[in-house]
């Protein structure tokens, strides 16, 4: 397994919105670029109010319960408290409640994650440590098949077992800076700068979120200068494991 399997989005955001997968280009929609100042070469700013970009990614046919990861970068200075604002999301219309996917910042200025499962069924909410002071903080949120984990800056703060009972389809584009609310628009922007977005189709491993982290300085796409490279762990391990 090697970190671009199952990648299918993939934006560096160094001054455009292009997808590096080339799957979906980014529809930008406000947000303001550039080629430099970002984690990793560029990123862009989001201005809280009315900016985000469309990744133009959904997924409308599978149950992402099934193995699904999310891995971005941001770096805000600016408190949440007058309210909850989203980095990355959809809020789908299938099921009741809807299903839906996100990460975001609390009103506590926590790093947050939120998955919703179709059918009815108590949500999975998750606040664990701030990270509104100004310097770059790597999120990932994953959905194992059984469990939801939410790793910050490469520690596993949050592993829970699902306790919703439906489907997490994501049947509309998944917004970068805010949340797609069941395709009618962005809601609770974000106000910071993201870089980096990553979008897998299946769960990533610890190792590979070690990998993305990288300390603290990343890993650009497509993976190659990480701690392990590129490589497949069978043949990086000899194939023992
Ligand atoms: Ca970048
Ligand atoms: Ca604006």
């Amino acid at each position: 397994m090697v970190l671009t399997d199952n990648l299918v989005g993939y934006y560096a955001l160094d001054g455009d919105v292009t997808d590096s997968t080339g799957n979906q280009d980014g529809t930008n929609n406000g947000a303001s670029g550039s080629a430099t100042g970002g984690l990793i070469g560029g990123r862009y700013v989001f201005d809280g109010v009315n900016d985000y970009i469309d990744s133009n990614w959904n997924n409308a046919q599978n149950d992402n319960k099934g193995g699904f990861s999310v891995s971005l970068w941001i770096k805000s200075s600016t408190s949440k408290s007058g309210g909850e604002e989203y980095v990355f999301g959809c809020i789908s219309e299938t099921g009741s409640p809807d299903a839906a996917f996100g990460i975001k910042i609390s009103t506590s200025d926590y790093a947050s994650m939120i998955v919703h499962g179709t059918g009815g069924s108590p949500n999975h909410e998750f606040d664990n440590v701030n990270i509104i002071d100004g310097s770059w903080h790597h999120l990932v949120g994953v959905l194992t098949g059984t469990n939801v984990e939410f790793w910050v800056d490469g520690t596993r703060k949050v592993n829970a077992a699902y306790t919703f009972i439906g489907n997490v389809i994501l049947e509309y584009d998944s917004f970068i800076g805010s949340t797609n609310n069941r395709n009618g628009g962005p809601y609770t922007n974000f106000a910071g700068e993201i870089d980096e977005v990553g979008i897998w189709t299946r769960q990533l491993s610890s190792d590979e979120i070690a990998e993305l982290y990288n300390g603290g300085s990343g890993l650009a796409y497509p993976f190659t200068g990480g701690p392990s490279g590129s490589l497949d762990n069978s043949v990086f391990f000899g194939g023992n494991f």
